[in-house]
Order: C-alpha cells, then sequence, then structure tokens
C-alpha cells in the first residue's frame, strides 16, 4: 500500500511554465554561469534556521547513519554531496571531514560555495568510500556526479537556502555534467526513508540498498544499467515512431553532442508547454464516459477504506464519497506532473481527498482505467501498467530498464495494491545498518 505516498514522493516536482524555449528540439544544452541560475520552489532546500545559531552537535550514535558509497563508473573523478536539513532546521553539507558543514549567506544574489567544503571524492572504479551523517538530516539528497557539481546558496528570509542543480534549465552551470542523485529522510520520529528517483530525469545510474540492525532482511532497489541513459533515450525514440508523440525529444545532448540525460515528461513540459497538447484527451473523455454507467472504486489504504465515485461525462467530472472537491478532466501536463489542474491539493482538502488523488493520477499514467479489474484503483498488478495508449511512456521505459523494475518514475509511482507489488524501490526502516549507494550502474560491478 502506499505508505509512503504522503513522506517521501513529493519531493522533486517542476514548475509547468518555468520558462520557455524558442530554440529547435531536441534539447542541447550549454551550461551557464550563476546569471543563468534559475531559482524556484523546486529546486532549493530553504533552513528555517540560520547558520550561526548555536546548535549542539548530536553526540548520540542512535542519531549517526553509515553510508557506503559504491563507485562502479570507469571514472576516477566521481563525488558525492550530501545536502539537507539537520534536526535543527540548519541548511547542512557532509563535510569531509565526517562533520556537518553550514553554508551561509545574507546575499540576495547567489553565492557559488567552495568545491573543497561541500564534495566528498569517491575512489576508482569498483571502490568503496564509508562516509558517516553525523546527526538527523531531512529533505536530503545524495548528489553523485562525474566530475564538480556547482551549488549556490542564497539568503532566505529564515534562513541559507541552496541551490541546488536543475535538470529542466538547458543553460543551468551543471546543465553539461552527468548527475544523479537519492533521496533521503532520516529522522527521529520515523527512522530511515531512501529512494532513487527518476521522476526529473535518468542521468547517472545510481542504486540503493539497506541493511538492518534489528533482524530484517536487506532492502534494495539496485536501479538502473550503466547504459540507461542511451537505452531509455532510444525506447522513446521508437515510441515516438509509433504514436508521433515527443518522447524522443525528451533526450538531452551536451554542447558536443553526446545524450548525457532523458527528462522526464513534465520536466519537458515546462522547457515546451505545448508538448504532448491534447495527447489525454480522447482517453479521458473514454473514462469519464464509462464511469458514467459503472461505478469506480478507490481503495484509500486508509481509515476511509474503498470509497465509491461517479463520473459525470457532461459536466466531465469525477465526484467522490466523503471526497469535498470533485475533480475536472486532467490535461497532459497535469496527468505527467500529478500535481496540477484536478491534481493540485489545496489548503482544506481533507484526507479522503489526499488519498484519491495519488490513485487516479496514477491509473491515468498507467493507463489502467480500462483494463479488466479497472474499476477499482489501485487493484492491478504492474504487469498491466502501460500496455494500452496513451499512458506515461518514460515510466514504462525507465521501469523496464531497472532491477527488478523498482524505482520512482513518477511521483505517485509508490501507488500500489501491496506492499509486495509497490515499484517505487523505497528502503525503510526504524533500525537502518548502512545505506549502500551504487554509482554508475548495477551491472558494471
Ligand atoms: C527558497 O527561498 C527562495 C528565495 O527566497 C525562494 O525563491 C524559493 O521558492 C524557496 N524555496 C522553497 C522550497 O521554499
Ligand atoms: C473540505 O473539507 C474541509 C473539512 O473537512 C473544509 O475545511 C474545507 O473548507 C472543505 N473544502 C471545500 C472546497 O469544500
Ligand atoms: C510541486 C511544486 O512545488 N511545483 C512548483 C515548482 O515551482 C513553481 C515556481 O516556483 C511553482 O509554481 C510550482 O508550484
Amino acid at each position: 500500500m502506499s505508505l509512503f505516498t504522503s513522506l517521501v514522493c513529493a519531493l522533486s516536482f517542476f514548475s509547468l511554465s518555468l520558462f520557455q524555449l524558442t530554440s529547435a528540439f531536441p534539447v542541447v544544452n550549454h551550461p551557464g554561469t550563476k546569471n543563468d541560475l534559475i531559482i524556484t520552489h523546486n529546486n532549493t532546500i530553504n533552513a528555517t534556521t540560520p547558520a550561526g545559531l548555536a546548535f549542539a552537535p548530536d553526540s548520540q550514535p542512535a542519531s549517526y547513519l553509515k553510508l557506503a558509497l559504491v563507485n562502479y563508473l570507469n571514472s576516477n573523478n566521481v563525488k558525492a554531496y550530501v545536502t539537507g536539513l539537520n534536526a535543527n532546521n540548519q541548511l547542512v553539507f557532509l563535510g569531509q571531514n565526517g562533520q556537518f558543514y553550514y553554508p551561509s549567506t545574507t546575499s540576495g544574489t547567489p553565492v557559488p560555495l567552495s568545491d573543497a567544503d561541500i564534495s566528498i571524492p569517491l575512489g576508482p572504479k569498483g571502490s568503496t568510500t564509508s562516509a558517516t551523517i553525523p546527526g538527523y538530516l531531512s529533505a536530503s539528497r545524495v548528489w553523485f556526479s562525474d566530475g564538480s557539481l556547482k551549488f549556490y546558496v542564497v539568503g532566505t528570509p529564515h534562513g541559507p537556502g541552496l541551490v541546488e542543480p536543475a535538470a529542466v534549465n538547458p543553460n543551468d552551470p551543471n546543465a553539461a555534467t552527468n548527475y544523479g542523485f537519492a533521496e533521503l529522510t532520516w529522522i527521529q520520529a520515523g527512522g530511515l526513508f531512501a529512494d532513487i528517483s527518476f521522476v526529473d530525469f535518468v542521468g547517472l545510474p545510481l542504486g540503493i540498498k539497506m541493511t538492518t540492525t534489528d533482524g530484517t532482511p536487506t532492502q534494495q532497489a539496485l536501479g538502473l544499467p550503466g547504459n540507461a541513459v542511451q537505452s531509455v533515450c532510444n525506447e522513446l525514440k521508437s515510441q515516438s515512431q509509433r504514436d508521433g508523440q515527443p518522447w524522443g525529444d525528451t533526450c538531452v545532448y551536451t554542447p558536443s553532442g553526446s545524450l548525457i540525460r532523458v527528462l522526464a515528461p513534465n520536466a519537458y513540459l515546462s522547457q515546451k508547454n505545448t508538448a504532448f497538447s491534447g495527447y489525454f484527451d480522447a482517453y479521458v473523455k473514454q473514462v469519464f464516459q464509462h464511469y458514467s454507467t459503472t461505478p469506480l472504486t478507490i481503495n484509500t489504504q486508509a481509515a476511509a477504506g474503498n470509497v465509491q465515485c461517479t463520473a459525470n461525462a457532461n459536466s466531465m467530472t469525477i465526484t467522490c464519497n466523503g471526497d469535498n472537491r470533485s475533480y475536472g478532466a486532467p490535461s497532459a501536463a497535469d496527468i505527467f506532473g500529478c500535481n496540477s489542474g484536478p491534481f493540485a491539493i489545496q489548503g482544506g482538502d481533507n484526507a479522503v481527498h489526499y488519498a484519491v488523488v495519488p490513485r487516479l493520477c496514477a491509473a491515468f499514467n498507467r493507463g489502467t482505467f480500462l483494463l479488466n479489474g479497472g474499476n477499482t484503483q489501485p487493484s492491478l498488478p504492474p504487469s498491466s501498467y502501460y500496455q494500452s495508449s496513451p499512458a506515461n511512456f518514460y515510466s514504462k521505459a525507465v521501469h523496464k530498464f531497472e532491477w527488478n523494475g523498482l524505482g520512482y518514475a513518477f511521483s505517485y509511482d509508490d501507488v500500489s495494491p501491496t506492499e509486495q507489488q509497490n515499484v517505487a524501490g523505497v528502503v525503510a526502516s526504524g533500525n537502518p545498518g548502512t545505506l549502500t549507494l551504487l554509482v554508475g550502474g548495477y551491472d558494471q560491478a
């Protein structure tokens, strides 16, 4: 069940119209300077406590988290960057000395951070670098790059804000760098939740593995193989030939013409907001028509249990019992992003609404509404996902190449009928042992 839906899945989203390009597609990135940074809600983490405020470092070993960083990439220049907010909500990096480093500024314009303060160099291919996070850390990412990644800080009303690499910005200073990240939440109340996320893009392939100290089995999602960017791009180009949609245009190239990333469709839409226009319209209409005469059951997998919904094909709305707002027809951008149009969460939305949004959006991405058994969501197994068109074929391609099909490829990919069938690849424990992160592709070991 979607235990994690509200915990970790929504960490990386894109604005749907940050800016528009006029250049020809496919995307060719040209790395810029700090003047080319686009600072949004989506590529920043802001402290709520200033860096300077005294904070007694956690002296309790129970709050320490052991990391093993395994380099499978054929490069001597791989670096890790651990970012997040400490237990006092201060912005931190893990420094090479094993202590938290506190970036600080009051400048309104972004200030670059020194790589020596924030990077952890990995050894050559085949090596494992050990590190320890010296205390709880939330909203954290562990970034890996082939070469250095540039991070900036900017003053915000409550403390320093971190400006992270933004794959959606073709002129981001990191635009030509090969990188990826894992997401991590490590808090006293809930323990460790970590995942590899391809919700925004596929770049440097990463995998994840967690041992525990309470005798429960090791959990893992080994992620993507070394050639994943090329494989996913090829798959999407074939899909474009089949349906004429711009799937293949989401492949991103460096100025020298080498393929560096594949953007998720919602990330691509933030550059070209006319893409995929109308793509789901006929299907959405069929779904609303079908469920105007057949009951639709949403299994909230929470206190509300099974909720009965019904569609009105004239007003194009879906209404669910106990849900205080109905759902209109989603556009392609709404479906790929799951956070706009009928899927935007508003203040005052109740628990039923919170549960219905992810389940409806997942069913549109996976194209499961009109399959046998599609009248209960979620209920169908992963083998039913992406079997009809339209669907999120980026997510299909990512799962095709992932080890055991595990790892987020859209933001509500943790919606599943049972925990055994959950494809999100989250590792979670109240008693984590070592968290291992694999860089460069599981097949390169
Ligand atoms: C962080 O602060 C910056 C500058 O005030 C702002 O533009 C950005 O949206 C904030 N980010 C978040 C996640 O709140
Ligand atoms: C939804 O219900 C909550 C209480 O359950 C209420 O505060 C809110 O105003 C309602 N919103 C709408 C749009 O009816
Ligand atoms: C999900 C999310 O937070 N999306 C945001 C991305 O950034 C833009 C601009 O700040 C917001 O409008 C979106 O809501």
